[in-house]
């Protein structure tokens, strides 16, 4: 069971690669693990640990994959997992142009062979308030970019989601003004956290969770993270992101985590973390959703209450 999409390590069982892979981020040695699991530890593959995972318990498949927000596919968290596996997503390409040297159309086949895919752990925090913990695959958004040669006029990164209202149900009514567009600053995109995720648990992306390529943005509420991506455009000009046009009071560009700005309709103090359970306790929302440290150096000097 090989595909384009997966890793190498998958192949060992996607599920087992994962619990090595927590088993050498919890520093202990994977012996317990693999003991349990019969692997013998050097048959297992080795991982390089960049140090942006955090330790908090992953979701498990099954949450991340039946709780989704993807209105292209209707409004109802359970309306992805309905809906969304009658999407073709092969072929598929991803046309980049604007401010670039190779501008053009990208197979995706050939950008995942120039680019390095790796494992991150990271929480996601949708702007509604709750949270999980994912285990995404996928390469720096900044390698796509460098095959593309960005300019140094641009400024901005454009995005753009597949429209094809024939397997988007959802794009047949006008919920939102389509295609989905999001947009991140220059900088922002060339970040080492910025993702594009091509998988989850070492398998390849469910239709879902926005295949075959969608942007994952972790310090940025979840609407920032555009799924299905069949368009990169590097500009001068901020773009203006869906959800901004959809409401720019409740939305808005940078939507950095930020539980000192309430949304004007619910306080983003605390967060829901899906599966808790009905009684478990809500948790304190982090700035920057915990990744201050690397990313807050981004916003020096702005007042995020008024470029929120
Ligand atoms: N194209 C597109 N991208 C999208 C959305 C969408 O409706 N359409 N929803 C966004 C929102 S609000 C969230 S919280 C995340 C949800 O990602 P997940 O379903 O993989 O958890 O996707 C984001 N990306
Ligand atoms: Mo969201």
């Amino acid at each position: 069971m090989t595909s384009r999409f997966n890793l190498p390590y998958s192949e060992v069982t996607p599920e087992l690669a994962y619990l090595n892979r927590r088993a050498v981020m919890a520093g202990m040695a994977g012996a317990g693990l693999l003991a349990a699991s019969g692997v013998q530890a050097q048959d297992m593959p080795k991982f390089e640990i960049k140090g942006f995972d955090t330790t908090e318990t992953p979701n498990t498949f099954e949450e991340i994959t039946n709780y989704n927000n993807f209105y292209e596919f209707g409004t109802g968290k359970d309306d992805p997992a309905r809906y969304a596996g009658s999407l073709t997503t092969d072929p598929w390409s991803v046309e980049i142009d604007g401010m670039v040297e190779r501008p053009g159309s990208y197979g995706l086949g050939d950008i995942l062979s120039k680019v390095d895919i790796d494992e991150r752990i990271y929480r996601f925090r949708c702007v509604e308030a709750w949270s999980m913990v994912i285990p995404w695959n996928g390469f720096e958004l900044n390698q796509l970019l460098d095959l593309a040669g960005v300019e140094p006029s641009a400024k901005y990164v454009r995005f753009e989601t597949l429209y094809r209202p024939e397997e988007m149900p959802g794009q047949r009514r006008p919920i939102l003004d389509w295609p989905y567009v999001e947009g991140l600053r220059l900088d922002e995109a060339m970040h080492p956290l910025t993702i594009m995720a091509t998988g989850l648990y070492g398998q390849e992306l469910p239709n879902q969770n926005g295949a075959p390529l969608r942007l994952v943005v972790p310090w940025k509420y979840g609407f920032k993270s555009i799924k299905s991506v069949v368009k990169i455009t590097l500009t001068g000009e901020q773009p203006v992101n869906t959800w901004k046009a959809a409401n720019h009071r409740e939305y808005g560009f940078y939507s950095n985590v930020n539980p000192e700005v309430s949304h004007p309709r619910w306080s983003q103090a605390t967060e829901r973390r899906i599966g808790g359970g009905v009684f478990a306790s809500r948790m304190a929302t982090v700035k920057f959703n915990g990744y201050e440290e690397q990313v807050g150096a981004l916003y020096k000097g702005m007042d995020l209450s008024k470029e929120y």
